[in-house]
């Protein structure tokens, strides 16, 4: 028996990285595709595993999955608590945002937050395709970084095409393991091929983004620079939804209001009618910004609705 590092999952096969630093690929056990899970999969990219020889001796298979350090998690709508393990054991994370060209909406970056500050792992919001930006794009952009800059998560900017801010992004990788993430066509792979350019990952070959539905990059997979940083690249996702989460827990996931949690009057505040309301006040205060407490309450409703609707069944 060996262990290995998953670099990519394709659902049916994986290709590991051993700790003879060989490439293998192999599958899973049957028992651990068995397992009872809610997760739809067993093994995701970053996952320690110990692998151990098929009965025939050649082929290896998955035996088992470590205990992960932390790990990223999106729930699907449509199924009652089917998850989908994106990545494990992650550092940080890259959150590409663009303004244009797909437009990113700060919903969407609350709701990949929340993802993350279960078991705090930093964020990096990289906005990125800056060169199509007009004043008032740029103004957009200014504005948008500054609602999360004020709350203490990095930003910077960049452009994959231009070159701008590549340098930047590079020294906030180094000796680490890192997620990318963000809608399709926002230049995730463009990114890693602008640090890494032996990397050569296929991108959208339209100069603009123009089809919604175009995913280029398909599986997420792991891949090992020359000074030995890792970096995960990711297919784009439309949504993100967290429907693991009680109503009640959403502001937990709110950094700026978990902090004040504490001091509501109510220890199960909802922050939306209760009186002494620390997040409330907080707000009229502007010390929360309109956006991100508006964007709660809408997290909230969604997730209390979806609660609702299953509760029916
Ligand atoms: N103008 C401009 N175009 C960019 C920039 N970065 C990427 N692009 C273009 O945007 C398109 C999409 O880039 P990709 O790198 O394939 O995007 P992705 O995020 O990997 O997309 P998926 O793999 O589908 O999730 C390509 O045509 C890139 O050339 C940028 O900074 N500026
Ligand atoms: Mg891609
Ligand atoms: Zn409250």
């Amino acid at each position: 028996m060996i262990k290995g590092l998953v670099l990519k999952s394709t659902g049916s096969w994986y290709e590991i990285l051993t700790e003879n630093n060989e490439r293998i690929n192999a599958r899973l056990k049957g028992v651990l595709r068995l397992e009872d899970t809610k997760d739809t999969n067993p093994v995701a990219v970053g996952d320690k595993v110990i692998l151990q020889k098929e009965d025939d001796g050649q082929d290896w298979m998955i035996a088992a999955v470590e205990e992960r350090e932390n790990y990223i998690i999106r729930s699907s709508p449509k199924h009652k608590g089917a998850r989908q393990v994106i990545a494990a054991n992650i550092d940080q994370c890259l959150l590409i945002a663009t303004i244009d060209a797909p437009r990113t909406s700060t919903g969407f970056i609350d709701r990949f937050l929340m993802a993350t500050e279960g078991f705090r792992i930093p964020v990096i919001i990289v906005f990125n395709k800056q060169d199509l930006l007009d004043q008032k794009g740029l103004k957009k952009q200014e504005f948008t970084a500054n609602l999360y800059s004020s709350i203490g998560y990095k930003t910077i900017f960049t452009s994959a095409t231009e070159k701008q801010g590549i340098t930047e992004l590079e020294a906030l990788l180094k000796d680490k393991t890192t997620l990318i993430f963000g809608h399709s066509g926002v230049g995730k792979s463009s990114l890693m091929n602008a640090i890494d350019s032996n990397l050569q990952l296929k991108t959208n070959t339209l100069s603009r983004f123009s089809n919604r539905g175009m995913h280029t990059t398909t599986f997420a997979e792991m891949y090992l620079l020359e000074n030995g940083d890792r970096i995960i690249d990711t297919p784009g996702v439309r949504e993100f939804g967290h429907y693991n989460i009680s109503p009640e827990e959403v502001s937990h996931y709110f950094v700026e209001m978990r902090e004040r949690l504490n001091a509501c009057k109510f220890n199960n505040c909802t922050h939306s009618y209760e009186p002494d309301c620390a997040v409330k006040a907080a707000w009229m205060n502007h010390e929360i910004s309109d956006e991100r407490y508006k964007s709660y309450l809408n997290i909230y409703e969604e997730i209390k609705a979806h609660y609702k609707h299953w509760e029916q069944k």
